[in-house]
């Protein structure tokens, strides 16, 4: 089965096929000729997510679904969450957006941090949401070069190393990514 994946994000398309390991086919925006910066305004993880399926599907009239993450830091008040892109500023430096979390977080002692997926699927004209969330630890530098985005400073529970420092395979076992990936993968075994 072909799902369209409402992103052009190539780590995202990358990681989402490993998880699938061939069960289904995802195929990018690019793939459906949808170059387009799809709007990502609402206030909540759960709001932009359901908003870049709609996008798509009102668009392009294919079943599709869009995930929006967030890293919820405990002592900033669930910050950055679903600004987690473009924290330090709109060009979504990473660097930058790592260098902001770190420094607010300089000197607490509440390293309590979570990253949530949502995955709003839009399937035969009914929106479905998925979520996975993953509890863990802000250091206070970075550690490891693998992965993407926050990873560096962000080690889950149970672990001894980051996100960055595990394999590919590992983290796609175990991220808020693959849990609610895993939850999209049920309902289209069952439905
Ligand atoms: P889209 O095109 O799909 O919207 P995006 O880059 O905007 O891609 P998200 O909104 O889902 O991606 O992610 C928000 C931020 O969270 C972004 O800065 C990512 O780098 C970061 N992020 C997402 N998934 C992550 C992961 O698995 N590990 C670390 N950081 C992640």
């Amino acid at each position: 089965m072909k799902i369209v994946f409402a992103t052009n994000n190539k780590d995202k398309l990358r990681e989402i096929n490993q998880i699938l390991s061939g069960k289904f086919e995802i195929i990018g925006l690019n793939d459906i000729g949808c170059y387009e910066d799809i709007p990502e305004e609402e206030p909540t993880i759960e709001g932009n997510a359901y908003a870049k399926s709609l996008y798509v599907y009102e668009r392009y009239g294919v079943n599709c679904f869009a995930d929006d993450t967030g890293l919820e830091v405990e002592a900033l008040d669930g910050r950055p969450g679903v600004v987690s892109a473009r924290y330090a500023g709109e060009g979504k430096d990473m660097k930058a957006n790592i260098k902001k979390v770190l420094s607010e977080m300089e000197g607490v002692k509440n390293r309590n941090a979570q990253f949530k997926t949502v995955i709003s699927l839009i399937f035969n004209g009914k929106e479905h949401q998925f979520e996975g969330i993953i509890k863990g630890e802000l250091l206070d530098e970075e550690q490891g070069s693998g992965g993407f985005g926050y990873d560096p400073i962000f080690r889950p529970l149970g672990y001894q190393q980051t996100f960055a420092q595990m394999s590919a395979e590992l983290k796609n076992q175990i991220s808020h990514r693959a849990l609610a990936m895993n939850k999209l993968i049920h309902f289209f075994v069952s439905a």
